[in-house]
Formats: structure tokens, sequence, C-alpha cells
């Protein structure tokens, strides 16, 4: 096999074989090992705009900086077409698309079989995590996509320094990734190759490997971040007793500088980028708020019983529609240059451009189609899951831990979703077990039609529906389990920014208000913030908040508070589907916890509003 670029510090035997092994099955023109440098950055985003992938963006407005429009069939994750190939299917559970994996390497064979034909084996080595963190881990990705490359440079931590950390026989994540688009001798290449027919995301959670066929798009061929630091992740985590979380992380310093640090995990659509880069309210004085990571955690229980975050990640690969200077002033800081647009509009002055960055779409934009914009069309500029990736260490309230090997101490977790009645503003669960139960059964009201009846609440445990790597019920039972071992384990909260009124508007500002939640949080896990006592947990009442700077009157905060009894009733209801959808292992602690939530119903409202 030609060898386009020879690796650098490779001593790795093991590895050597399983590449030339996936090279003589996937009959690649040549083989590159990826150095991880600026130059090779550069070198591989020339090649994308030349061949028409890539548009180089003004580099007056935006620097060092690329756009680019995915088929429009490659634009999501493929959900249907991600399988956990666990050998028994009871170890994926009912919510996990299942196959033998025998069966299914049957099935990819035939595929992988010279699906690179024509094109460069790109060979990544990545980390997630800080090189040289005891958190961390190493995976290796192959890839016939230069996209994949440039995208996993910013997302990870990518090349020759991690082959050095690998040495002779560290242990590492197999990731192969094809676009499944082999050109025949003379074929013209198209600007976003991938499999319009076929797509498969595989993981073999025993093995630890990744197989993922057919699509260019971001989950699908980023194999560090869903893949590997969730789905794979999760696996590890559950055999060796840490947790693999769909979580971001912040850190709240006060006026008097003690830091607290929290992880959170929302389900899509509640703007969890913009909470993990929140912005402290005027009134705040001496208040800042620090970002870690806004998508995955990887925690473990520290030698002092708290409990340790790192982010695995190295960027943002985030939702560009609806980010601007109001919603999320530092995604914006941050995306200014070295960053890569997918499937944004692009102006004719080139720059970028997507719902609700401005007022109004700028005259002659094209679409993420490469259309020129029609406004009367009433379709969108920029396809609603464009994102832009960009690097972590260019976001101005980036934590100065945030590379901490050791990680972050965790004070809070915090769990939300998208509820326009039901689900209170804020409250604390009464104890561990009590904050695994709500996060198991927290859930958002579907806001696309796309996702099912617009309004009805799909649940998503711990936002995690997707991403566990195994039985989601067994997942329920390792965080039982987990926190049972942890001396001083975080305090869990429920946040639900999205409660609604008659009229169906939006009662709680939130964005930066919601510091004055974050503030009461922090405050609880410190012993000072007041509470009272609710049928489902800890409550702020109205004088235990800081209203500071925000006008926010009492029966308005009572409307967002209200744990209504028929409500709650029905909510219930809604719990016990969900673990009669995985009956057989969902814990036992968890039906109890329901009854006692049950009969706290019937308490005086007067007691907790
Ligand atoms: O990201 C959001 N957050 C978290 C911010 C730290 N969004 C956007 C969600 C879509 C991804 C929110 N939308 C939040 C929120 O807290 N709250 C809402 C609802 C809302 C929308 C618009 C207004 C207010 C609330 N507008 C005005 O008050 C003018
Ligand atoms: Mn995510």
């Amino acid at each position: 096999m030609r060898i386009v670029k020879e690796a650098k510090n490779l001593s790795h035997k093991e590895l050597k074989t399983w590449v030339n092994e996936v090279a003589n099955l996937l009959k690649p023109e040549g083989i590159y090992w990826c150095d991880g440098s600026q130059e090779e950055y550069d070198s591989l985003c020339n090649q994308l705009v030349e061949k028409g992938t890539f548009i180089r963006l003004n580099p007056e407005k935006r620097p060092n900086s690329y756009a680019c429009f995915s088929d429009p069939s490659d634009v999501a994750r493929v959900e249907d077409k991600t399988f956990i190939c666990s050998k028994f299917k009871d170890d994926a559970g009912p919510t996990n698309n299942w196959m033998a994996p025998a069966k299914m390497k049957k099935t990819l064979q035939p595929l992988l079989n010279g699906a690179m034909k024509g094109r460069t084996m790109y060979v990544i080595p990545f980390c997630m995590g800080p090189l040289g963190s005891p958190i961390s881990k190493v995976g290796i990705e192959i890839t016939d996509s230069e996209y994949v490359v440039v995208n996993m440079k910013i997302m990870t931590r990518m090349g020759a320094a991690v082959l050095e950390q690998l040495g002779e026989d560290g242990e590492y994540v197999k990731a192969i990734h094809t676009l499944g688009a082999p050109l025949e001798q003379g074929q013209k290449d198209v600007k976003w190759p991938c499999n319009p027919d076929v797509k498969y995301i595989v993981h073999y959670p025993e093995e630890r490997s990744i197989v993922s066929y057919g699509s260019g798009y971001g989950g699908n061929a980023l194999l560090g971040k869903k893949c590997f630091a969730l789905r794979i992740a999760s696996v590890m985590a559950r055999d060796e007793g840490w947790l693999a979380e769909h979580m971001l992380i912040l850190g709240m310093e006060d006026a008097k500088g003690k830091k607290d640090y929290v992880a959170a995990a929302f389900p899509s659509a509640c703007g969890k980028t913009n909470f993990a880069m929140i912005i402290p309210p005027d009134s705040f004085e001496g208040y800042k708020v620090t970002t870690v990571g806004d998508d995955i955690a990887w925690i473990k229980p520290g030698p002092d019983g708290r409990l340790y975050a790192i982010n695995p990640e190295a960027g943002y690969f985030g939702v560009a529609p609806g980010t601007n200077y109001k919603t999320n002033p530092n995604a914006m800081e941050t995306i200014k240059s070295n960053s890569i647009f997918t499937n944004v509009g692009v102006t004719p002055d080139g720059d970028v451009w997507w719902e609700d960055l401005t007022d109004k779409a700028p005259e002659g934009i094209v679409n993420w189609r490469g259309e020129v914009h029609d406004p009367a069309s009433g379709k969108p500029v920029a396809h609603p899951n464009a994102r832009f990736t960009t690097p972590a260490n260019q976001c101005p309230s980036i934590d100065p831990n945030w590379e901490n090997p050791q990680g972050v101490p965790i004070s809070a977790f915090i769990f939300g979703g998208r509820r326009s009645t039901t689900l209170p503003l804020v409250h604390q669960s009464a104890n561990w077990n009590f904050g695994v139960y709500l996060a198991a059964t927290m859930g958002s009201e579907m806001t696309a039609a796309a996702f099912g009846q617009i309004g009805k609440v799909r649940r998503d445990p711990f936002a995690m529906l997707p991403f566990a790597g195994y039985h989601m019920a067994d997942y329920f039972s390792h965080w039982l389990k987990f926190g049972r071992n942890i001396a001083a384990p975080p305090r869990i909260f429920s946040v639900n920014w999205f409660r609604k009124d008659e009229k169906g508007k939006f009662i709680w500002p939130g964005f930066g208000e919601n510091m004055r939640i974050l503030k009461w949080i922090v405050d609880r896990v410190n012993g000072r913030g007041a509470a009272v006592e609710s049928p489902i947990g800890w409550m702020p009442r109205y004088e235990d908040l800081d209203f500071n700077g925000l006008e926010f009157s009492r029966e308005d905060f009572a409307k967002i508070m209200t744990v209504d009894r028929e409500e709650w009733k029905e909510e219930l209801l809604g719990h016990q589907e969900l673990f009669e959808k995985m009956y057989d292992k969902t814990p036992k602690d968890f039906f109890f916890m329901r009854e006692l939530l049950l009969s706290g119903l019937w308490r005086s409202p007067e007691k907790w509003i």
C-alpha cells in the first residue's frame, strides 16, 4: 500500500497490524498518518477548497474559517441506523437498535470491501480528554474524509503526540469511518461524498470498537464524540465504576472568590451550549461563570470522596441557528475565527448567516442548499441542524482548569427539560436516589413535528436515550450503585426554563437570568440557600432567590413554581409508562419512589408555595 504520509512516533505493533488489515479490506489509494499539525490542517482545508467542498470565508470577517454544505440527505445523526452490537440483545435494551456482532460483521464486510477505492485513508490518533490525564482515553479513527480529519483536529487532541502517549502497547478504541462512496478510475468526486442509500453507525461495546458507514456528518462521522465519548465510554464507565455523561460542565465563582463546578444534562433544543457559556446579569457584581465543556463529561471519584469531571472534547460542535449576541455572546466570540461552518448560509461578502443571527437575512445570501435565498419561499437559509466547529480555547469564558488532568470537582448535577407545565423552575431532590429518579424521568415537549406529536412529552432519561451504549435500566442501576460509594456526592437539581402562561408565553426570562437559579443551587450545596419542602423535593421561596435587578413578580413566581396535584398525577403515570417499557430491569427502588411521590401530593398546598 502506498504511504502518502508516514506515521510519526509509531511504536505500537498491534496498531500497525490493525491499520494494515483495515487498509487491505477498504482498499484505499494510499495511507496517510495524521500528525495533527497546523500545516496539515491548512493543507487539507486547501484541498477541500479546491474540491469545492469548502468555501473559504472572507479572511477579514472570518479569518481562517470555512463554510460547507452537506448533501441534503446527510444532515443529522441517523438514529434508526445506529446499532449497539453487544453479544446479547438484553445488554442493548429496548431503546437501542441491536444486531448480533457476528451478523453485523457479515452485513458490513461486503460494504467495507473496497469502500475507500480511489480515496486516501487517513489514520487519526486522537485523545479524548487532556493529554496525560488519568481520566483520558485514546482512540484511532480511520477515515476517508478530509472533512472528518479537520473537524477532529478541532474537536479532539489529535496527531503524533497521541501516538507518543500510546507507546508500544497502550489501549485504544478502534474506530473505522468510511463515506461508503468509492471512486472508480477517473470518476470525478462530488462536493459532499456519502452513501445516500446505506448508512450504519455500529458499536461493539464488548470489543470497544466502532464502524461508521455511509455518512459524512458530525455525530455520524466524528467518532470521538457521541460514538466513543458517550456510547462506548458509558459501557467502559459501567465496567470500571465511573460516569460518561451527556453533560456540560461550568464553573461559578462568587464575589468572595469561592468557586464551584456543576455538571448539567439537557435534551436537545434546551440551549445547553448557551447555559454552559452564560453571562451573569449586571447585578451579579463579582460573580463569574466559566466554561469547562458544553456537551460531554467524564466523571470519576477522587481521593477526597468528591467527583471530578473532565471535558473529553477540545472544541464545540454547536447548533448555529438561534446563536446570536443576545442568546450567547461567548459563543459568538468563540466562532470569530478558525472555525468550520456546516449547512449555514453564506453571504455575498463571504461571511456566514443563520436564522436569528440578525433580524433579517442579508440580501443575496446563498442558502445551505447552495441556492440564492428567496425570502418569499419560506425556506430557511440555514438548515435547522447547521453547525459550527470551533476550538474551545477561543471561548472568552473558558475555565482556567478546563485542561486540568485531574478534572474539576463537581458540587451539583442539574437536569433540565423543556416543559410548558408541571415541572417547576427549579427544585432539589431529597437525596441521591430521588435525584437519579428525577433524571431518569426527565423529558422535553416536542417542538418539531419530525419527532412526533407537538407538545407531547418525550422522555429522555439523563438526556442519554440516544447515547447509552447499554440497557437504559442497567444505566439507572449503575447510577444508584455509584451513589452508594461516594463520600461527598453532588446534590441533584431539576430546572425548567420553559414554563408557559395561559396565553402560551414563556414566563421566565431565561438566558442570563438563569444565573439566579445557578446561584441558589450553589448556595444550597454550600449550606446557605434557604428552601422549603415540596412534594417533589426542596424549593426556593420567592424571597430565597436573588431577584436584584430583575422585575419578576410573586404572581409569576407562583406560576412557575406550582406543583399541581392533578398535573403531577398525570406526570407520574408518564413515569410508570417509561418504567414499563423496561420493566424487567427497572430498579425496584424507582417503583417505591414513584409511590412516595404520589402519596406526597396529598399534602396541603399552602405548605410549599
Ligand atoms: O438557551 C436558552 N436558554 C438557556 C440560556 C442560558 N433558550 C433558547 C432555547 C432554544 C435552543 C431559551 N429560551 C431559554 C433559556 O433559558 N429560555 C427560553 C424561552 C424564552 C424565549 C424568548 C424569550 C424569553 C424566554 N424572550 C424574551 O423574553 C424577550
Ligand atoms: Mn449533545
